[in-house]
Order: C-alpha cells, then sequence, then structure tokens
C-alpha cells in the first residue's frame, strides 16, 4: 500500500507501507509417495494458520497449471481442497476460487465419464467414470457451512479430490488391466527422469 503525505514547505514524502501477503510455493508429493494414502483428518481451527496454507495451496495449483489440489498433495494430512475451474475462454478467474473443508457428498445424479489428470500422477490422463451432479455440503475458510450443486467438470473434480482425502487416486480406479499398463508406463518415465 501507498501513501502520500503532504509536508511542511509544500514538499511531498512517499511512504510505502508492505502488508504481509507473501505466500509459499508448496511442494507437490509424487506417485508412488505412500503419504497419498493418507485418510485425511476433518479440519477443527479455522484459523489465520488455515487460511495461510489455503492461499498456498492456491499459489502451488495456479503456479503447477492445475485446477484442483487436495491438501494431503502438499503433504498436509487434513480435509481441505481447493478447486478453480476456467472458464469458458480458458481462464482461472479468482471469483472462481472454492475452497472446500470438510466435505460431505448429499445427493448424486447419473454418471458421466472424464479424462482426468493429477498434480500428483504427472503426465498421465485416464478416462473415469463419476456422478455428474452432486450436492455437497461442505465449510468454508470460515468454518460456515455452505452448499452448492456441481455438475460436469466441477462434480468430476470434486469427487477426484474427495478421493484424494480418504487417500485414492484416480489409478485406484482403473481396472486390474489398465492399472497394469499404467504401472509399466509410469515406471518407464520414472526411469528416465533419473
Ligand atoms: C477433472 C479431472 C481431474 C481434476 C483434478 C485436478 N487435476 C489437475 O489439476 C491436473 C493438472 C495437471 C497439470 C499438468 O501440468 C501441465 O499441464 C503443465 C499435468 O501435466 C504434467 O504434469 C506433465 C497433469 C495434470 C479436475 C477436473
Ligand atoms: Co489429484
Amino acid at each position: 500500500m501507498q501513501c502520500t503525505l503532504p509536508m511542511m514547505k509544500k514538499k511531498f514524502i512517499t511512504l510505502s507501507i508492505t502488508t504481509n501477503t507473501s505466500t509459499m510455493l508448496l511442494p507437490i508429493i509424487t506417485y508412488p509417495n505412500k503419504l497419498l494414502k493418507t485418510v485425511s483428518s476433518e479440519v477443527a481451527m479455522f484459523d489465520t494458520q488455515l487460511h495461510t496454507f489455503l492461499d498456498n495451496m492456491y499459489e502451488t495449483m495456479i503456479s503447477s497449471n492445475g485446477i484442483g489440489l487436495a491438501a494431503i498433495q502438499v503433504a498436509m494430512p487434513i480435509r481441505a481442497l481447493i478447486l478453480c475451474i476456467p472458464d469458458e475462454e480458458g481462464n482461472q478467474e479468482l471469483s472462481n476460487v472454492l475452497e472446500i473443508i470438510n466435505p460431505v457428498i448429499e445427493n448424486t445424479i447419473g454418471k458421466m465419464t472424464y479424462q482426468e489428470g493429477c498434480l500428483s500422477v504427472p503426465g498421465f490422463y485416464e478416462d473415469i467414470e463419476r456422478y455428474e451432479t452432486l450436492t455437497l455440503r461442505y465449510h468454508n475458510r470460515h468454518g460456515i457451512e455452505c452448499t452448492l450443486q456441481a455438475d460436469d467438470l466441477l462434480s468430476i473434480a470434486i469427487q477426484h479430490e474427495m478421493d484424494h482425502l480418504d487417500g485414492k487416486l484416480f489409478i485406484d480406479r482403473l481396472s486390474y488391466s489398465r492399472r497394469k499398463k499404467f504401472e509399466k508406463e509410469y515406471k518407464k518415465v520414472l526411469k528416465e527422469k533419473k
């Protein structure tokens, strides 16, 4: 924040006040890290520590070109996730960010298949069937209880991120043969990266 103060003899001095808004990029853990199998715990305190963590998750997700991130992906075993679904022009607007804490699915309708990717399984995309529409109850960062109705990509993203809260990855939903194929290809990619 900047403000300009009038001084004697009509000279001006500019003061710069820096507010502490710096965020931190967090390392994203990747498969086969065993931490990704953790069943995360409910959030009990909706305090500034949580708010800073959510801000850091947002920066981490955006800087990695993600549209969703669960807390366990940055090694924090709490039931919190963030989403920012791109608009029709592909922009991820701040107004579309959802911070979802202690979510519970209340109701579902229909099924659909979508090719999913995950920042913790980089470079792999697989068709996964999930509910098309859902009603979700959750808390926001202030601990206020909220409800939302989601369909299509938002519904898919919520279910993908909620799986993380229960220690589950989208590749855990593959058939035996597709999983085998994935493991073979992933091992090859990991070897090449070494
Ligand atoms: C539909 C399906 C799945 C979700 C969960 C959220 N998934 C992501 O945000 C995935 C992001 C992602 C980003 C990648 O990086 C780039 O595109 C540069 C990526 O590719 C690599 O890591 C090589 C893979 C996944 C929401 C909605
Ligand atoms: Co994921």
